[in-house]
């Protein structure tokens, strides 16, 4: 039985590919629109770069680790028997990527035996890197100043509370989103919809907003995003206390984690 890897060897990995991962995207943002594809919708895109930006991360991490399983959104599937899997998301926020919108992410997390253990999240249009390994903290590393550790903030209630959002691409579901936001706006401070979600999950860290939940996302929109959320100190939930993902993410300052889970539950009856 070999033992489990430290998270922070896993996060090291992790930070690597992303980085070189990054880099290929930013070279391939100027031709972003020559080659674009659809899968759910005529809305959800996606492009050769997010394809060869998957290609890259999984050639990277499987050749440092080759008993290692991986999950991609662009198709990597594969099993493993080191009890590590690697979940990744080539470009979070193609939409953004494609409109040259700085908010388009690099994300890479290892799961141990089921339990995500490290995560990097890295913003390519900004170079910010957000990191979290289990059990030391969530960081933020952006050009030209210092390392922080993430800590969310703490609005004193919900009318003080902003809140990041995101939609899928189906039109109905669309639909009920929207009516969904409809009746949270006038309880919130505001809402902001950055369209990423690891970006989002970054931005509760760093007390960039205050709360955000969506519903409907893969694992490789929120596995490392999640990690670093968690590890910043922000209550990171499923909708009603259920596991992440199931059917919502759910981040959100524990000033106000009560209120804003008892909001959510109350529009998602
Ligand atoms: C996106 C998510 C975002 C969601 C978008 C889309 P993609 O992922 O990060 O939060 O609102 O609909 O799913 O498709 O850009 O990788």
């Amino acid at each position: 039985m070999t033992s489990e890897p430290a998270p922070s060897e896993l996060l090291a990995l992790a930070v690597s590919a992303a980085r070189e991962a990054a880099a290929l995207v930013a070279r391939g943002r100027d031709g972003a629109g020559e080659h674009v594809g659809t899968k759910s919708s005529p809305v959800d895109v996606v492009t050769a770069v997010d394809a060869a930006s998957e290609e890259l991360l999984v050639g990277r991490l499987l050749t440092a680790r080759p008993d290692d399983g991986v999950l991609g959104e662009e198709g990597a599937a594969r099993e493993g028997t080191s009890g590590v899997r690697w979940i990744v998301d080539p470009i979070d926020g193609t939409v953004n990527f494609l409109y040259d919108v700085p908010a388009y992410g690099v994300s890479v997390a290892a799961e141990v035996h089921g339990v995500v253990r490290a995560g990097a999240v890295l913003n390519v249009a900004t170079g910010e890197l957000f990191t979290a390994a289990a059990g030391e903290g969530a960081w933020l590393s952006a050009p030209g100043r210092p390392p922080r550790q993430l800590r969310p903030g703490r609005p004193p209630s919900l009318e003080q509370t902003l809140v990041a959002t995101g939609f899928g691409y189906r039109v109905e579901q669309r639909r009920a989103q929207g009516l969904v936001v409809a009746e949270l706006l006038p309880r919130v401070r505001d809402i902001r919809r950055f369209g990423s979600a690891a970006l989002d999950l970054c931005a509760v860290a760093a007390n960039r907003v205050d709360a955000y939940f969506e519903l409907d996302l893969n694992p490789w929109d929120f596995a490392a995003g999640a990690l670093v959320a968690a590890e910043a100190g922000a209550v990171v939930t499923g909708l009603r206390e259920a596991p992440v993902g199931e059917p919502m993410v759910v981040a959100v300052a524990p000033s106000v984690a009560g209120a804003f889970q008892d909001l959510v539950s109350e529009l998602h009856p």
